[in-house]
């Protein structure tokens, strides 16, 4: 995927903040190619497992809105990520309070990220293709 097609992207993300009825209209594929480039930090084609996990500790940061080290549905409803995708953002959430506890701690979070990346890495060579990477599938998520 060319970096020019998401440019528009990330100039209307940072605005968007706290505005949902003007929310981006973005397709399935569109969504993908952007989270698989936020992911894929030095651009070369792949998600390595430490690219990976560094996205996912400072999405925790994200999402922590209050900064006190868990993450609850109030710090969730604050985030950006919940602004601009709020389905996946309630996945994440669901998916990563593991002891369904209401917050979220970062060892959670790692924990289930590391599951989830386990369960994309087909080949499991540690790294994740475009083809493997299927984080905007809500039928991977729990329920
Ligand atoms: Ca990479
Ligand atoms: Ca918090
Ligand atoms: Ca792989």
């Amino acid at each position: 995927m060319n970096k020019k097609h998401l440019l528009p992207f990330t100039i209307i993300l940072p605005l968007l903040t706290g505005c949902a009825w003007m929310k981006p209209h973005y397709n399935d594929q569109q969504m993908h190619s952007y989270l698989f480039n936020k992911f894929d930090a030095n651009e070369d084609g792949v998600i390595t497992k430490a690219e990976y996990m560094e996205f996912i500790d400072e999405r925790f940061d994200k999402m922590d809105t209050d900064g006190n080290g868990t993450i609850t549905k109030e710090d969730l409803y604050d985030s950006r990520f919940y602004t601009f995708l709020p389905e996946l953002a309630e996945a994440v959430f669901r998916d990563s309070d593991i002891d369904n506890s209401g917050t979220i701690t970062r060892e959670e979070m790692i924990e289930a990220e590391e599951k989830r990346f386990s369960m994309m890495d087909k080949n499991g060579d540690d790294k994740l293709t475009k083809d493997e990477f299927i984080i905007n599938d809500m039928s991977k998520f729990k329920k």
